[in-house]
């Protein structure tokens, strides 16, 4: 038999809508949670089936901390600025505003029809003027400080979708966008330096709860490296009469003494001066080559190393030996001083390179690096991969970076009282080849008058990316209404920081790097309570087609909510989602597997008609198994193995669909636990049954039935007591003989005994005849 989840479903949801049944409160004298899952960006193509395995995951976890009488905040909202919206703008001919507002609405709809315990009266949306107002703020914040800065810098440009991005959004010379090449392009962009927090972004990882794959991915980001530079000088002036020397990084200078030559990043300053007129050509030639390649192309490690030589020699500080200049395209400009000494003995790229181009390989001992250091006068340093953020983006759906430029004051900052800087409307949204945003085209924008003197100025083009609203959007959940400021501190220091927050791994180095980053200014500022914005942070696997690939429109493989919840109810693909594997591995999606859950739900509707009366005999059994189940849903959701949970759950209900009756108590702790997992159907059986006001607890086990049961064998030698032993009533002969042999008392007796017989009288004794 089916149960109706349509009329269920929507009974509860718009039971909870009225009384507004998970809007969490401000002041409260009970223990708050804050509950945190990444917001969605609001695609045209509606909510994801990796949405559903997020959200419901952690309403399980919100629902049940509500239960255990916790003020939960379970909070969403809309990152709604980005490419995706604007590129569909641009092929449709609508504005990014409209389109924003209809994907919000089916997101909305669908996020409710899931029946996901959000906290709705603070919906948030980075796209409205009333929050990013606050996105500006904060930015001049940055800028005033000190940390926001324009710079001409070589950015990763991407020709598919004629925008610049940021290093973590480049990675392997990649767009994380289109998937499509990434160019080096030189171009003036606002920055943020970020790097002046590199050593406080990692040091306090010590602080935080974070699964250990995302602290380590933070760690390798961060890429803090300890070394030394140390010059080598040439050993006789230039024409020009000027003595060089290049400096190197190494996070080695105890192998100096087997340094047998060095070598330069092509693009660093010193190629020129160096290559003497014999190599010209041939640096020249390999110069071009080497700058066309990717980062990630010259970093492989397995590539067939290349480099050529300059023609000149320095002298390595350490033992006065002269070594020969090299070029190579494995040593990137980006990092360190862009320039290394090369130890084939101890260095596996240097030695692929020596043996390649016949350098010298020398077999010296290892020197105290101290030592080192202090002979040859180098300086002890800290390098970090990390690059400080490029911050602007030449395109329009975006918030406007609130800078004006005046030719006497330079750049000026927008007077509070005048954010948020409007963007504008405008017709056309192209981004232009050149690079400029299509802002810089609107004289009605651009135009304005300088905040300082009042003379006639011109606003920053340049919008922020889609990293910025969602670098603080934790925060504007706690006061999403407030007009005056961008949270009240009494309901900052109340609800942060965030207790539990789950995300994509793919965040990990940008979104969940650039938040933190984000918050410790605030704090340093004064403007949030904590350092830290996240106590703890989880990451959920992706959900795939059923093929084991990414579900993608081309390929017409992916799943739509819509279907699922309209045939099976949401009850039923929350649960599958959470049943489909562990909560952080990928996992194929499976048609059966939902069918199963369905089919699992319509068992318990069915056992609800078994349900005895108070005067029915206790099945100790089935009390066994319903606590036992108390005990390892309870620890499978703090432990986020919704999996097993709800595995534990299924065996629970075939329990009580092979007993012969199951009793009020018994069902009512059963509901209890569903409920967090399938809320509408538990709900329904609840009131039915019992009453909704149940869930103001949750069960706990009574720790003597969750033991397994045992009772005491006396165990005979020749029919005299020599021991005894604990064993389930049911165990057979072989078992007790077994456990009886491997107490130590009982050994004894029977060491070098020929055992003729063994009596078992099952749950009385053992008696061995020897
Ligand atoms: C000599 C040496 C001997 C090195 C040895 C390593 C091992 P991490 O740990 O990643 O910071 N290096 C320095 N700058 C570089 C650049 N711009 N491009 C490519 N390689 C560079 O790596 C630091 C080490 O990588 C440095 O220490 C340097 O090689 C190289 F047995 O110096 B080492």
């Amino acid at each position: 038999m089916s149960y109706n989840h349509k009329s269920i479903e929507k009974k509860w949801q718009e039971r909870w809508e009225k009384k507004e049944a998970f809007r969490a409160d401000d002041v409260s004298d009970k223990k708050k949670f804050y509950c945190l899952v990444e917001f969605p960006y609001p695609s045209g193509s509606g909510l994801h089936v990796g949405h559903v395995r997020s959200y419901a995951s952690f309403d399980t976890i919100a629902r049940k901390r509500r239960m255990q009488g916790f003020n939960v905040l379970y909070p969403i909202g809309w990152d709604a600025f980005g490419l995706p919206t604007e590129n569909y703008a641009i092929k449709t001919g609508r504005k990014p505003q409209d389109i924003t507002l209809e994907s919000t609405q089916t997101f909305r709809r669908q996020l409710k029809a899931l029946g996901l315990s959000f906290d709705w009266s603070r919906e948030v949306n980075t796209t409205d003027p009333e929050y990013y107002k606050w996105t500006q703020w904060m930015f001049l914040q940055f800028f005033k400080a000190g940390l926001a800065y324009k710079a001409k810098t070589l950015i990763n440009w991407c020709p598919k979708d004629k925008i610049g991005l940021a290093n973590e959004e480049a990675a392997g010379g990649v767009c994380d966008r289109c998937g499509g090449p990434v160019e080096k392009r030189e171009k003036e962009q606002w920055m943020i330096a970020i790097t002046k927090y590199a050593d406080r972004l990692l040091s306090d990882l010590d602080t935080v709860n974070y699964l250990p794959k995302i602290k380590k991915q933070q760690q390798d980001w961060i890429g803090k490296s300890e070394g030394a530079e140390i010059d080598f000088w040439m050993g006789s002036r230039m024409g020009s009469g000027r003595l060089l020397c290049i400096r190197v990084f190494t996070t080695r200078p105890d192998t100096i003494d087997g340094a047998t030559y060095v070598v330069l990043a092509p693009e660093h300053p010193l190629v020129e001066l160096l290559t003497t007129d014999e190599h010209r050509e041939e640096v020249e030639a390999y110069v071009a080559i080497a700058k066309k390649r990717t980062e990630m192309e010259r970093g492989d490690e397995s590539r067939e190393k290349t480099g050529v030589f300059t023609g000149s020699t320095v002298v390595n500080p350490f033992n006065s030996e002269a070594v020969p200049v090299w070029i190579a395209d494995y040593v990137l400009s980006t990092y360190g001083t862009g320039a290394i000494m090369a130890v084939p003995q101890h260095d596996e790229r240097d030695r692929a390179f020596a043996e390649k181009f016949g350098l010298p390989i020398v077999d010296r001992p290892l020197v105290a690096i101290d030592e080192v250091v202090a002979k040859v006068k180098g300086n002890k340093v800290t390098r970090y991969k990390l690059r400080d953020w490029v911050f602007s983006r030449q395109r329009y759906w975006g918030e406007p970076i609130p800078l004006v430029w005046c030719d006497e004051h330079k750049w000026v900052a927008v007077p509070d009282e005048q954010l948020p800087v409007m963007l504008p409307e405008v017709e056309k949204y192209e981004p232009t080849d050149d690079g400029e945003s299509p802002l810089a085209s609107i004289a009605s924008f651009v135009n304005t008058t300088c905040p300082t003197c009042g003379k006639p100025a011109k606003r920053e083009t340049d919008t922020m990316p889609n990293w910025a609203g969602s670098s603080w959007y934790f925060l504007r959940y706690i006061d999403a209404h407030n007009k005056e400021q961008f949270a009240s501190a009494d309901k900052l220091k109340h609800w942060m920081p965030v207790d539990l927050y789950n995300g994509g791994m793919e965040h990990t180095t940008l979104h969940l790097l650039y938040s933190r980053f984000w918050n410790k200014f605030l704090f340093d500022h004064g403007f949030v309570p904590t350092s830290e914005p996240y106590a703890r942070r989880h990451s959920h696997g992706l959900v795939l087609s059923d093929d084991g690939t990414k579900m993608s429109k081309s390929k017409g493989n992916v799943v739509n909510p819509d279907d699922i919840l309209e045939q099976y109810g949401a009850d039923a693909l929350r649960m599958y989602e959470m049943f489909m594997g562990p909560f952080e591995e990928p996992v194929p999606w499976s048609a059966n597997g939902l069918i199963g859950v369905r089919r699992f739900l319509d068992k318990v509707w069915m056992v609800s008609e078994k349900i005895g009366d108070s005067t029915m005999p206790r099945n100790e059994n089935l009390d066994r198994v319903v606590h036992k189940t108390i005990k390892k849903v309870s620890s499978d959701i703090e432990a986020m193995k919704f999996n097993t949970a709800v595995a534990e759950l299924m065996k629970c209900v075939n329990a009580m669909h092979e007993a012969h009756e199951v009793s009020r108590n018994q069902f009512e702790l059963f509901l209890k636990l569903l409920f967090p997992f399938a809320p509408h159907l538990a709900s329904e059986l609840l009131e039915s049954f019992f009453s909704v006001d149940s869930l103001n607890d949750w069960p706990q086990y009574d720790p003597t039935l969750v033991k397994d049961k045992v009772i005491t064998l006396a165990v005979q030698v020749n029919g005299k007591l020599r021991g005894t032993i604990e064993i389930a009533p049911e165990a057979d002969q072989s078992e007790a003989e077994t456990m009886a042999r491997e107490q130590e008392q009982i050994a004894r007796w029977l060491d070098g005994q020929e055992i003729k017989k063994v009596v078992y009288v099952s749950g009385r004794m053992i008696n061995f005849v020897v």
